[in-house]
């Protein structure tokens, strides 16, 4: 499915703005019943009428239609079979039971595909991040401790180092969207793209699709444009495609895609062993899971439907079901998952390529809205739906998909909100936790608390270790010492 108003960034260029007729754009639009799209018309100069115009032009009612009819009216909507849902099984870490010489030849394989420049990281970086109150792309928000240092540079530090010990060029593709792409671009140029070759660190936008109010009429955000907002991560795998990202990848070789999310410093944005556990299942797309830590937490839930493996989201998994509990008392629908998987370059060449594209979720947003004299405000509620895809809706359609489990806190400390779950603060602790844990294993003790929370503040650059094993075994790291507050080792 494709919406050609996923196109609609991309409007100016794909349309002769001298071929547009415009009277024919009207006359459908007051048929379909959208004609207050030209409450402006006549106020607007010659520039913005072609805008508008381009916009309109790329704007597919039948779609429209169709997810006014099923996500916002609500007939025809599919449901969901909880009644045979189940749980999907994972590979299990080898201090939970699993097979330690899997693992151990996983990180091998893993190892030999990276030295081979077949593995390209990529950030899904376009989302808007309105939870955490940050005005500018999120990847520009600092966590670590003592530099400040922001996401974007710490995955930077950690493509660098991998990129160091592998002895070759990591490409890194990151997803933007109109919304933040020049300043996200302008942030790396100014940082000398933090020590990263230029060429390796590739930028693209997203799609974006018009949002509608709750009576399915599509909206003005301003008197020239309809409100326009990112079509959801699950739109990386047409931008991947679209923008020529896929094509890239495979000039410089790259056939796996290591997908992580832009909110969360502790991802293994380069993890050999899952690599290596997606080259030797021969997955198509693989993801990561762990146990979650109670039963409303917000991940989604890995399970199996109709036969498929099928993420279902936090929020429509009922509770009855999240609460429930396995013969040994632990959570029965725990894999938790944490948005990091591993993906086939042809299998986002599939999925994204042509008119294929995944299902549209609902999100009931604030949508700027342009009031009657013509300026756009921000409501105080939702006012209005906004459609997404979701990356893991791909799933269900990639060949042996594998779920592996992975070790929270080497792993998953997300930036979400302004303050308690999921903030600045309990990342930055998770961090200092990480830091105490890896010198412990060089030989370094730094007194902690009984959670693990060293007793002073510091900081370990990534350049040391992208993960755990490549920091314990890195010899540079051989001989330090106990930490200094506020040093950065
Ligand atoms: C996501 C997952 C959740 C869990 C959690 C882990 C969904 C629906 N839920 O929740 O199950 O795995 O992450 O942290 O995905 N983004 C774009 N373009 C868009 C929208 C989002 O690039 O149009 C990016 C965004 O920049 C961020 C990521 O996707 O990197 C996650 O987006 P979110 O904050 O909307 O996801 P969240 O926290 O609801």
């Amino acid at each position: 499915m494709l919406l050609r108003a996923f196109l609609l960034e991309n409007s100016q260029e794909i349309l002769n703005p001298a071929r547009m007729d415009i009277d024919k754009i009207r006359s459908d639009y007051e048929s379909a019943g959208q004609g207050q799209v030209f409450r402006f018309w006549d106020r607007l100069d010659s520039d913005q009428k072609e805008q508008l115009a381009a916009q309109l032009a790329e704007v597919d009612f039948s779609e429209i239609d169709r997810l006014v009819a099923t996500l916002i009216k609500g007939d025809g909507e599919s449901k969901t079979d909880f009644d045979h849902l189940q749980p999907a099984p994972y590979v299990p870490l080898p201090q939970n039971g699993g097979d330690a010489s899997r693992w151990a030849e996983a990180r091998t394989v893993g190892e030999e595909a990276l030295r081979a420049g077949r593995v390209a990281a990529f950030t899904v970086a376009g989302g808007q991040g309105t939870r955490l109150g940050y005005d500018g792309p999120k990847g520009t928000f600092p966590v670590t401790p003592i530099r400040n240092a922001t996401l974007f540079q710490v995955f930077a530090e950690k493509i660098l180092c991998a990129g160091k010990l592998y002895d070759v060029a990591i490409p890194w593709f990151i997803m933007t969207s109109r919304i933040n792409h020049e300043a996200t671009v302008s942030f790396f140029e100014e940082n000398d793209f933090f020590g990263l070759n230029e060429d390796d660190v590739i930028f693209f936008s997203q799609g974006m699709m018009p949002a509608v109010d709750f009576e399915g009429k599509l909206v003005l955000g301003t008197p020239d444009s309809l409100a326009l907002s990112p079509d959801g991560h699950g739109g990386s795998l047409r931008a991947l495609v679209r923008s020529g990202a896929t094509a890239e990848m495979k000039k410089r070789g790259v056939d796996i895609i290591s997908y992580f999310q832009v909110d969360n410093p502790l991802v293994k944005v380069i993890d050999p062993t899952f690599v290596g556990f997606h080259v030797l299942e021969e997955s198509e797309m693989s993801s990561k899971m762990i146990p979650k830590a109670y039963p409303g937490e917000k991940v989604g839930h890995f399970t199996i439907l109709d036969e498929k493996l099928t993420v279902i989201e936090y929020s429509d998994l009922p509770s009855e079901l999240a609460e429930q509990q396995d013969a040994d008392g632990r959570l029965r629908f725990r894999a938790g998952s944490i948005a990091i998987h591993m993906i086939s370059r042809d299998f986002v060449e599939r999925m994204g390529g042509g008119e294929g594209g995944l299902p549209m979720h609902r999100a009931d947003k604030k949508i700027g809205v342009a009031d009657d004299e013509g300026v756009s405000r921000k409501p105080d509620a939702p006012n209005g739906v906004k459609f997404e895809m979701f990356v893991f809706d791909a799933l269900p359609e990639a060949k042996n998909p594998i779920v592996i489990e992975t070790d929270r806190d080497e792993d998953f400390s997300p930036v979400k909100n302004a303050e308690g779950l999921d903030s600045p603060e309990t990342c930055r602790r998770d961090l200092l936790r990480q830091y105490a844990r890896w010198l412990k294993d060089v030989g370094v003790d730094v007194p902690v608390d009984e959670n693990g929370v060293p007793d002073r503040v510091f900081e370990m650059t990534p350049l040391r270790g992208f993960d755990r094993e490549s920091f314990a075994e890195n010899p540079e790291n051989e001989g330090l010492s106990l930490p200094e507050p506020d040093q950065v080792l």
